[in-house]
């Protein structure tokens, strides 16, 4: 089978990959070493790629009210669902809620329906818990939502500043080239987070500052500027308006609302008014906050006042988290936009729009944002409502209430391509391709254009996105404007519509590729047109607001809206690990991804969990004034006292007790809307369950308890358990667990310590096995789900017999490289670097995500050593 270029389907760096099929369904994945953004490497999420394309789990037919349907049958059904309620109810009664992983051409497609035909602004999409403020920022300082500057910038940059990014494991590639050239040239890097996270380990300076006080910190940095005499007066003087008042109102801030040091503060403001080539990227701490807007302009305003932007090493650097957020952005994704950067409320730009589809509609106000939509859902005001490609019953605040609002809803329709948490609630699915199977174009962080290539056939009945669109338009009578016949079609026309944004002055357009060969189309970086090509913005002004001038704006910092109190006394912040993305319906298919970390989590400081009686290990009970989770106890000094962190990626379908979701209040940005997802308010109390259990088996497992989480392993499935009441008879407990009714069953009590072991056998076989304690149950996990399926019942014992022994918790995913393997290493042949580690073991070697955590055992291993 020949080799397909194709693009990472994960995070924003847009990585390259080169696929070659196996003509079995698999596939083998590598970097692509001639595509700009990763020049060959991959993290772990990309490199197991060919781990997620089995067909476990896949809906293969559109389902009607729970039941197979044909295609015919579900799309008139959604035709004649939404034409009703537009009928019944006016045009604003519907509404689509998108996401930032569609493929451009399903975003456009969409978007031309429900703005251009149906009439409604009432589309908005998982960017609005993503990158919405970045957005509004950028408009209100830039005019348009432009990102200035390249991932060049980061090779070439003195210092570089991360604020509310934990790069190591969110943009992995990305990070390994900033080590790559802190290496080479030096460069400073400074983290800004109130948690020290993996990044922080090639941090110069970390800066663990109060939650939300970002724009107290990067005023005082303005301040700073302009007393040390680093503004730069002649960019200001031509390209910037705003100075004075921006300057004045951050003299009145107050820089001890971050907590930070003194010492700490000098030296980063002695850094930043220093150092020429600074580059400030920044991410999911900044956007999702009630202040995310101004805290993104405060970061701005230092750029813009110190002439340090749209330079090679300088500027601002807004880094999107999802494959096609900013190609989202760019189509008109967002309820407050129209298609290439035009902008709604501007009447101009409407009749153009309008125009060039010669639709009969187009909004003349913007559309409900994602929290109000779900709201508008949830009190009746939407009657009909199409989910595409996200799963808001896990992902939006206020989980629990969005769900129940989902569930509430007239008729709701959800395209996903297996089953989810939203998907069961819905009365419609319909069945999408996925990555591999489908054709498209996604922009990454740097405005680079790359193409999706199918190297598989779709499965069953699935089909494209923005066809399943095109073909409810049809039956919606439109069926002339949305006749494309390929994923080439639908980007043409878009390309040449962003020419028409050009002539009206705005910054996206690409209509040089109006024409281009779509299928062997390179990564482009956008603008592509005859006055522009790729290449950074802003360094010799040229802004998009009328009097072509950046405005700097006056910025008060305001700290989260939820106040920690008695009843709540912990800030609850909430993101991501390592290997998984978001509700892992992808990446949870990986067994090696399932190693580093297979449960969901609280991390919480030492001191606050002696507070409790909390022990390493044990459940925590965790409660906001919106609801409330189970979470396992991670004891660690990486919060501070009185923060808990806890990942959002746990859903009903891997942990239904784990959702975060369910405690963050849906209080918003005033300005981008933008939920703030890291600043909620939390109880923690020790969960005494009566019996801990963890299971592994060969098939899957339907588990009953109080807690439990599931992830798959190399020989099936494992699941971590706790219950409030002790089974009566365990072995009936394993059968209905494994739904092994008829295996041979062994098993083995220990009445002393209340501990039961069952192993549940077939032919010889062991197909199940259940460990149940009083406590956390200590056993060599990764050596017991390596055993499920063997012959023999070995695995009871819960450890590796002598002579082997047990690697432990993965700790480098990509060459499974466990912790005890390498804690040994290190001690016997007398290791000091991880580069010595990755000699050793090759741990380390391949995508480097793990490098910060070898760096971090090393540390702690030399330390008890002295
Ligand atoms: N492995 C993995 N990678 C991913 C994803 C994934 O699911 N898994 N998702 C992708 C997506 S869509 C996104 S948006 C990106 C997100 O990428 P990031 O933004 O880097 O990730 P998060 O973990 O959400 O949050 C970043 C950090 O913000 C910090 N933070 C919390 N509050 C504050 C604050 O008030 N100020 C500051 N300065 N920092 C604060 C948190 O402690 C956290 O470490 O990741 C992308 N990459
Ligand atoms: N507490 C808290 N909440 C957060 C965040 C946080 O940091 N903290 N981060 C927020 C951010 S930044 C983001 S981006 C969101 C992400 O949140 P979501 O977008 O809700 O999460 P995903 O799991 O990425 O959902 C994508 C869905 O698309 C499906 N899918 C995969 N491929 C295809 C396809 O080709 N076609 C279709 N139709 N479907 C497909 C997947 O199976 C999955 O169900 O979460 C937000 N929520
Ligand atoms: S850094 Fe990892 S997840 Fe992101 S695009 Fe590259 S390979 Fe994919
Ligand atoms: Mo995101």
């Amino acid at each position: 089978m020949s080799t397909v270029r194709t693009t990472c389907p994960y995070c924003g760096v847009g990585c390259g990959v080169l696929v070659t099929p196996n003509g079995a369904g698999g596939a083998m994945v590598k970097g692509d070493p001639d595509h700009p953004a990763n020049f060959g490497r991959l993290c772990s999420k990309g490199a197991a790629l060919g781990e997620t394309l089995g067909l476990d789990g896949r809906i293969l037919t559109p389902v009607v009210g729970g039941a197979p349907a044909t295609w015919d049958s579900a799309l008139d059904l959604v035709a004649g669902r939404f034409k009703a309620a537009i009928r019944d109810h006016g045009p604003d009664s519907v509404a689509f809620y998108l996401s930032g992983q569609m493929l451009t051409e399903d975003y456009y497609v969409a978007n031309k329906l429900i703005k251009g035909y149906m009439g409604t602004a009432n589309v908005d999409t998982n960017s609005r818990l993503c990158m919405a403020s970045s957005v509004a920022g950028h408009k209100r300082a830039f005019g348009a939502d432009t990102v200035p500057g390249t991932y060049d910038d980061l090779d070439q940059a003195d210092l570089v500043v991360l604020v509310g990014s934990n790069l190591a494991w969110c943009h992995p590639v990305l990070y390994q080239r900033l080590v790559a050239a802190k290496a080479a040239r030096g460069t400073r890097v400074v983290v800004v987070d109130p948690r020290r996270t993996a990044t922080c380990d090639i941090a110069d300076l970390h800066l663990a500052l109060a939650p939300g006080s970002d724009a107290a910190l990067f005023n005082a940095v303005l301040v700073a500027l302009a007393d040390r005499g680093a503004v730069n007066r002649a960019y200001v003087a031509q390209h910037v308006a705003g100075f004075d008042a921006a300057l004045a109102t951050a003299r009145a801030s107050d820089p001890a609302m971050t907590g930070l040091t003194a010492q700490d503060m000098a030296l980063f403001l002695d850094w930043f008014t220093t150092t020429d080539r600074v580059v400030t990227v920044y991410s999911q701490g900044i956007n999702q906050s009630s202040s995310g807007t101004d805290k993104v302009n405060a970061i701005l305003n230092c750029h813009l006042a110190s002439g340090r932007i749209g330079r090679p090493g300088a500027g601002p650097f807004s880094v999107t988290g999802q494959p096609n957020a900013m190609g989202g952005r760019e189509v008109g994704g967002l309820a407050n936009m129209l298609a290439c950067h035009l902008d709604i409320e501007n009447p101009a730009h409407r009749a153009a729009v309008q125009g060039f589809w010669k639709s009969p509609a187009m909004p003349d106000k913007p559309g409900l944002k994602a929290v109000e939509m779900f709201d508008a859902v949830a009190d009746g005001r939407i009657k009909a409502l199409w989910i595409i490609h996200t799963n808001p019953a896990v992902t939006l605040p206020d989980s629990d209430a969005v769900a129940r609002a989902i569930k509430g809803c007239d008729f709701t329709v959800v395209s996903d391509i297996t089953r989810t948490d939203t998907t069961r609630l819905a009365d419609v699915v319909l069945p999408a391709t996925a990555w591999g199977e489908k054709s498209g174009t996604v922009t990454n962080s740097d405005r680079t254009i790359s193409r999706q290539r199918p190297f598989l056939p779709a499965p069953g009945q699935a089909r494209d996105d923005w066809r399943i669109v095109a073909d409810v338009a049809a039956r919606m009578g439109w069926g002339a404007d949305f006749g494309w016949t390929s994923a080439g079609d639908v980007f043409a026309e878009y390309a040449a519509l962003s020419g028409v944004a050009g002539d009206l002055g705005r910054d996206f357009d690409i209509s040089g590729l109006a024409q281009a060969d779509y299928d062997a189309l390179p990564p482009t970086r956008w603008p592509v047109n005859a006055r522009k090509q790729g290449g950074r913005f802003f360094g010799g002004g040229g802004f998009f607001t009328p009097d072509q001038r950046a405005r700097m704006l006056p910025i008060t910092p305001r700290l989260p809206v939820a106040k920690t109190a008695p009843r709540y006394p912990f800030r609850l912040n909430t993101g991501r690990i390592r290997d998984q993305w978001h509700t892992m319906t992808r990446t949870a298919l990986a067994p090696r991804l399932n190693q580093h970390i297979a449960e969901p989590f609280l991390e919480i400081h030492p001191s606050d969990a002696a507070g409790l009686g909390l022990m390493p290990a044990t459940l925590a009970h965790v409660t906001s004034p919106q609801g409330q989770a189970i979470l396992r106890v991670s004891i660690s000094d990486r919060v501070q006292r009185g923060h808990v962190f806890a990942p959002m990626h746990w859903s009903g379908e891997t942990a239904p007790s784990g959702r975060v979701d369910a405690l963050v209040a849906p209080v918003t940005d005033p300005v981008s809307g933008q939920p703030e997802s890291k600043a909620a308010v939390v109880a923690v109390a020790a969960l005494v369950p009566a019996w801990y259990g963890f299971a592994v088996s060969v098939g899957p497992q339907n588990p009953d308890a109080a807690y439990w989480a599931r992830a798959r392993c190399e020989g099936g499935w494992r699941s971590e358990l706790a219950g409030t009441a002790l089974p009566h008879n365990w072995e009936a407990y394993a059968r209905a667990l494994f739904n092994l009714p008829d295996a041979t069953c062994l098993s083995v009590e220990d009445r002393v310590r209340g501990t039961h072991r069952i192993a549940l056998m077939e032919g010889g076989r062991a197909l199940a096995a259940l460990f149940a304690a009083p406590d956390p149950v200590q056993l060599a996990r990764g050596h017991i789900a390596a055993q499920v399926g063997q012959a023999g019942a070995a695995l009871l014992a819960g450890r590796p017999g002598a002579g082997v022994v047990d690697p432990g918790p993965t700790v480098c995913a990509c060459l499974n490289v466990g912790l005890h393997t390498i804690t040994t290493a290190i001690a016997t042949q007398n290791l000091t670097s991880v580069d010595q580690i990755g000699a050793a073991l090759h741990a380390g070697t391949s995508c480097g995500s793990c490098r910060p955590e070898l760096a971090a055992l090393l540390a702690r291993q030399m330390e008890a050593a002295e």
